[in-house]
């Protein structure tokens, strides 16, 4: 059954999608403008299906963020995590603090740590290159996703070297991948606006490319929903599309709802305490599935989102949830009311829930473990904190008119 289209302009787009034939930046633009929002997840959803088949993936993963001092903590208005390093909650963890954070994993399935966090002004390569030896020798079977393309540039800058030097020696350290953050909008006048003094386009992209030449896979982002406009999106989309057609290197897209609380973006555009809306977040991961057409993956974040709308999103394009966290403090501190962390089981319900096939991966998206259909990990555990979250949540989303 094919729905009927309430905007004619998809009519070509569904061609295309059909024929396997590139969309483009006109495309795109029209993709992000249709308020026909069920054709557009339908294409979405046919275009991953057609790659993915109803598999998702997750990873069992630990977010770990060292430090939260950053310098450009007055220019990022868009963020709520950084610090000076004089101000209240501000934090730099030791090794060993960082080495007993990991020790979550010992009682979890972690697989990845994913860690990112504030560009300090003091601490130089051979912390983040000893944290992470560190790590590999104390969990050598989790991989290690660490350091956006900013943290890799600040780095450099302070040890007046080359990022593909910090990248060779993070990698010799045990470097497996690179997360995708840091992009925000690559467009000049938007990053000027809310980003203004970090890492331009063009060196981001660079890092990336060394970094995929150097045999270290990374992601792709685009933090939306806030000052960036249609085209900035379409441009930013499509710069990372040339990317991707240079050098296959990025596993996978995620497209990042920005969250107003506690940041000077928000206070200014007087959007503390709304959301992005569910609508912006489907057409984000539909557009992102169906214009980068070169990256295998795309992922819902369900920290930003919720775990509501994350299940929607796995038929809007989505092959991907983010795992279980364990501890996520970005978004947290910029408002998002979705619990800390997720339950390996709760994952794998989510996915479940929404009639997919959840797959475990590793880093590189290899399979780790399946479900059968009558596995004991789909019965629901109505344990006291699992009912606290989902009771939690839902009051959140009543009270941010995401229900
Ligand atoms: O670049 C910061 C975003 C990113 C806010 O690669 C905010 O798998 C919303 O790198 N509202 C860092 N977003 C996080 C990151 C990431 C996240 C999820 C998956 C992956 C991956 C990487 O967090 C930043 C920025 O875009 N961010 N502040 C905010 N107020």
């Amino acid at each position: 059954m094919t729905l009927p289209m309430s905007d004619p302009r998809l009519v070509p787009i569904a061609q295309k999608v059909e024929a396997g034939e590139r969309l483009s930046r006109d495309d795109a633009r029209v993709c992000f403008e249709t308020s026909d929002l069920l054709s557009l997840g339908a294409l979405a959803d046919s275009a991953n299906r057609r790659k993915n088949g109803n598999q998702v993936f997750f990873a069992a993963n630990q977010h770990i963020n060292p430090t939260n001092v950053c310098v450009l903590r007055h220019t990022c208005v868009f963020c709520s995590f950084a610090r000076t390093a004089k101000e209240e909650g501000a934090y730099t963890r030791s090794l060993d603090e960082v080495f007993a954070e990991a020790e979550a994993a010992a009682d979890n399935p972690t697989r990845e740590f994913h860690i990112v966090g504030g560009l300090h002004p003091r601490l130089r390569l051979s912390y983040y290159a000893d944290l992470i030896r560190g790590l590999k020798e104390r969990h050598p079977d989790v991989h290690v996703k660490a350091l956006t393309a900013v943290e890799i540039a600040h780095l450099a800058r302070i040890e007046r070297t080359t990022t593909r030097r910090v990248l060779e020696e993070l990698k010799a350290a045990g470097l497996d991948t690179l997360p995708g953050g840091g992009a925000e909008v690559f467009g000049a006048a938007v990053r000027a606006t809310i980003a203004d003094r970090k890492l331009v386009a063009e060196d981001w992209l660079r890092v990336h490319r060394e970094a995929h030449e150097l045999g270290i896979p990374s992601n792709c982002t685009m933090l939306y929903g806030h000052v960036e406009t249609i085209q900035d999106r379409v441009e930013h989309l499509a710069m990372l599309r040339d990317l991707q057609d240079e050098t296959r290197g990025f596993l996978t897209y995620i497209p990042l709802a920005y969250h107003p609380d506690h940041n000077e973006l928000g206070r200014e555009l007087g959007r503390e305490g709304t959301a992005t809306t569910g609508m912006d977040d489907l057409k984000n991961v539909a557009v992102g599935r169906l214009f980068l057409d070169n990256v295998a993956h795309v992922k819902t974040h369900w920290p930003m989102v919720t775990a509501f709308v994350s299940q929607v999103a796995l038929h809007f394009g989505c092959d991907d949830v983010e795992g279980t966290v364990v501890y996520e403090r970005v978004y947290h501190e910029a408002g998002a009311h979705t619990p800390m962390a997720l339950s390996y089981g709760d994952v794998v319900r989510l996915i479940r829930g929404a009639g997919k096939e959840p797959v475990e991966r590793d880093s590189f998206y290899r399979p780790v473990r399946q479900f059968a259909p009558d596995d004991p990990i789909f019965t629901p555990v109505a344990t006291p904190a699992a009912s606290a979250h989902a009771e939690a949540e839902l009051v959140q989303l009543v009270g941010t008119g995401r229900a």
